[in-house]
């Protein structure tokens, strides 16, 4: 295995993390529960013995694939509504009756927001806002969760990015996804919400949709050792991310509301790696060359590029207790695997 040790295999112990017994009673509401990250969240609150319902719009385009795959759907309550619709929402909130409400919605495809940046202003950017004044007409004694992200440093001039790093997002994603970290800011200041939000860095996983780069290797690999596809073609391979393994990073989430006091916090692993890089990683753990199989292909270029991220998360550590635990040797490999099943089955 490379070298790992920007994570930490053992969990930390107790310190500010507050014991799982607090939460036995309690009622979180997920938007977005059948994506990577919900369903991961979702699972982390089942073990933890709370009560999860689930946002579920009708028109979604996902599916409820990967709650199914996971073994949850049967223990999520799903509720109907969109974030493009306040009252649904409001309707949402007086069904789950949460203590906890985790926003984790959007279009979420940077690429995509270029093609449809109205709509991406519309569910990633006001429906976030949405989401937020349905909590504060139903209960402003909930805890809110905000999936901000690391892409909205975009154009960054440091090494590293924390939470004091300035902001300059390069895509309406980006654009969108600011809008709604300071309106959650916002109403944190002006209604005293216990509203957070989570500044993530790139987080993957087996269940990552395939229009992202790392699965879209990752899935690339097992169907050209499968000898079910001769090449991977990808865009700005020079890009560097720095990746972290959903699993991890949904705990951060749930110890973000488990504080007296909402905060804003980075959640990274502090290590970056190129596409490239990412690509050797995932051909060589079937034993193949990624430079016999990349074609670069110009029309996976974005108009504008985020060249380079790097978390620093140290007060996610010192005020969370969190740190990562899986290092890119290890889920590249992991989601390698798992494509390598889920092909084999096709
Ligand atoms: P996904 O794209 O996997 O999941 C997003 C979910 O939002 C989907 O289930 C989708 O449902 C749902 N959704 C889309 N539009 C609406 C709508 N109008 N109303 C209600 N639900 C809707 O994203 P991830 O799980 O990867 O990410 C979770 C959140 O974290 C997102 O907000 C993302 O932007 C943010 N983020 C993600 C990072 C990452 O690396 N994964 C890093 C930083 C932030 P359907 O598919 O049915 O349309
Ligand atoms: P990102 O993730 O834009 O960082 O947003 P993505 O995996 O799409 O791209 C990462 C980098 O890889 C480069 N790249 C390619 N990307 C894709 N998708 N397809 C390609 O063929 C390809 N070739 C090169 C991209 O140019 C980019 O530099 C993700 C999402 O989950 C967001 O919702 C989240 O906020 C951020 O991570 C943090």
């Amino acid at each position: 295995m490379g070298h790992c040790s920007n994570v930490h295999p053992a969990r930390e112990s107790e310190g500010p993390n507050p014991g799982l017994s607090k939460a036995m009673s309690k009622r979180a509401l997920i938007t977005g529960v059948a994506g990577q990250d919900g369903t991961y969240l979702a699972g982390l609150l089942l073990e933890k013995g709370y009560r999860v319902f689930g946002l579920q719009t009708r028109l979604g385009s996902g599916g409820l694939w990967r709650l199914r795959d996971m073994g949850i759907l049967h223990r999520i309550t799903m509720v109907d509504g969109d974030l493009l619709d306040l009252s649904s929402l409001v309707r949402a909130m007086e069904e789950a009756q949460p203590d906890e409400v985790y926003n984790l919605a959007a279009q979420s495809f940077v690429a995509t927001s270029w093609n449809q940046p109205v709509l991406t202003a519309q569910v990633t950017g006001v429906g976030a806002l949405h989401m937020l004044e349905a909590v504060r007409i139903a209960n402003p004694a909930v805890r809110y969760y905000q999936a901000s992200s690391s892409e909205m440093f975009g154009a960054v001039g440091t090494a590293r990015q924390n939470e004091s790093t300035p902001f300059h997002p390069r895509s309406p994603y980006a654009v969108s996804k600011l809008f709604s970290h300071w309106m959650t800011v916002n109403y944190r200041e002006s209604f005293g919400l216990h509203a957070s939000c989570g500044i993530l860095f790139n987080h993957e996983s087996p269940l990552r949709g395939r229009e992202f780069v790392t699965r879209k290797v990752t899935d690339a690999v097992a169907r050209i050792k499968l000898e079910k596809q001769s090449e991977l073609r990808l865009g700005n391979v020079e890009a560097k991310r720095d990746w972290g393994f959903a699993g991890d990073y949904v705990e951060a989430m749930w110890l973000m509301l488990q504080q007296d006091a909402p905060d804003d916090y980075v959640v990274a692993t502090g290590r970056s790696a190129s596409v490239r890089e990412m690509c050797r990683i995932a051909f060589a753990h079937v034993g193949l060359e990624y430079e016999r199989y990349l074609v670069i292909d110009p029309a996976f270029y974005r108009p504008a590029e985020v060249d380079a991220l790097k978390g620093d998360a140290s007060k996610a550590r010192t005020v969370l207790g969190w740190q990562p635990r899986t290092c890119l040797e290890q889920l590249i490999p992991m989601m390698v695997d798992a494509d390598l099943k889920r092909v084999t089955q096709e």
